[in-house]
């Protein structure tokens, strides 16, 4: 509350009543997102979401929230064609007093904010079954209402964001350059990563060779990213909507099972705990094809599980590529915390290896 920005905040946004609160919110890896509590004169409360937008990474914050406010009035008129409630099923821009759609603060900070979407939950991990199965249907719904989304206008947040390749080359640089000299505390997941680098292009090289479509994606569909509804479990809301931009289906269905498909958190030290669920992974593909499927090509079907394999692949290696550069790009709480979550991404890999057999089965049944 005493931080000089929060002053700023409040001469450049128009908020309700006085700030009670300024509080480090959610569990996200790139921007710094706090929730501000303001008290009304009858008593009541009304939350806001406040994002430092971390520039380091979106490097043309103009670009960024040019494509969120399309994007999110796009959703919008969608959301009420289908008789929902735009106020709650997306993401909605709070303009500064002078109508531009973030702050840039006098250190150089760019700061959005989104009303708080009330009585919602994000998980870290998955509580019931039936949740994931929710959060699939709204995944594939939210690739449906894109499909129609003006794709050329969008602007590329982070190039390069799933070429496992390029992501693979970045990697080769870190371990050549090895600054603080932590390649000798990860040989084994060295060893992965190269063992698994003849499997890296095997997306880009259909997408190169024009045998599947660009499509306009998220690109980060992690559960975290989707707000439940706390009384009813509807998957609400999508969220955290800097990565969209043209990508394949595949990244989206990809990263959702990554993450969600996993029975531990994503930094979870004790590998034991960590293995990919099928019933998991069979519900996802049951729900993100019914609301999904009816636009995706018979080879995008059959491919996803290569999806989810090169997602959970890119962000160990993505993680690995982090530990050795000195924990720069992903936030990290403790110690080898980025190590950490790179081991429970090869874990990941290695299951989905061993039951490829299955997961083909789950892939025939749904496509
Ligand atoms: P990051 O890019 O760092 O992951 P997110 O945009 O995902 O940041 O936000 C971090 C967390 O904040 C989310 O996981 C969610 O719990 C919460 N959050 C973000 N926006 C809202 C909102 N409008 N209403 C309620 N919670 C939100
Ligand atoms: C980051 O922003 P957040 O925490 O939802 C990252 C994703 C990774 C994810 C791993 C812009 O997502 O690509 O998959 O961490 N986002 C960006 O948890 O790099
Ligand atoms: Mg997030």
């Amino acid at each position: 509350m005493t931080e000089p920005i929060v002053q700023e905040l409040l001469n450049a946004f128009d908020f309700p009543g006085t700030l009670q609160d300024f509080s480090v919110y959610g569990s996200g890896h790139i921007n710094d997102t706090r929730r501000a509590t303001f008290a009304l004169p009858d008593g009541q409360e009304v939350h806001f979401i406040l994002q430092r937008i971390n520039t380091g990474i979106f490097t043309d914050p103009d670009g960024l929230m040019e494509n969120i406010v399309g994007v999110t009035e796009f959703l919008k008129q969608q959301i009420e064609k289908e008789g929902g409630d735009p106020a709650r099923e997306t993401l909605t821009v709070v303009k500064t007093k002078d109508g531009k759609p973030y702050l840039r603060a006098s250190d150089g900070g760019c700061w959005r904010c989104y009303p708080f979407i009330e009585n919602t939950v994000s998980y870290d991990l998955v509580e019931t079954p039936e949740d994931f199965y929710k959060v699939a249907q709204a995944f594939g719904h939210f690739q449906m209402q894109l499909s129609r989304y003006p794709a050329e206008t969008l602007h590329e947040t982070i190039p390069h964001f799933h070429d496992t390749p390029d992501r693979y080359r970045i990697f080769h640089e870190a371990l050549r350059a090895d600054k603080l000299g932590r390649a000798k505390l990860a040989k084994p997941e060295i060893d992965f990563v190269l063992a698994h680098e003849k499997d890296a292009s095997a997306l880009t090289g259909l997408l190169s060779a024009g045998k599947l479509p660009l499509r306009v994606t998220h690109n980060d569909t992690k559960l975290n990213n989707i707000l439940l509804d706390r009384d009813t479990g509807k998957a609400l809301c999508i969220i955290d909507l800097d990565t969209v931009m043209p990508g394949l289906v595949h990244y989206d269905f990809g990263d959702s099972i990554r993450f969600g498909a996993s029975t531990a958190l994503e930094d979870e030290q004790d590998l034991s705990k960590v293995h990919v669920s099928l019933e998991l992974y069979e519900l996802f593909t049951k729900g993100f094809l019914e609301t999904a499927g009816a636009v995706l090509t018979p080879l995008e079907k059959e491919t996803l599980p290569l999806g989810a394999k090169l997602m959970t692949l890119e962000c160990g290696v993505r993680f690995l590529t982090d530990f050795l550069e000195g924990d720069t790009y992903f936030k990290i709480h403790r110690e080898n915390h980025n190590l950490d979550r790179c081991r429970t991404q090869f874990q990941l890999v290695s299951e989905m290896e061993q039951k490829a057999a299955e997961i083909q089965k789950i892939i025939e049944k749904y496509a």
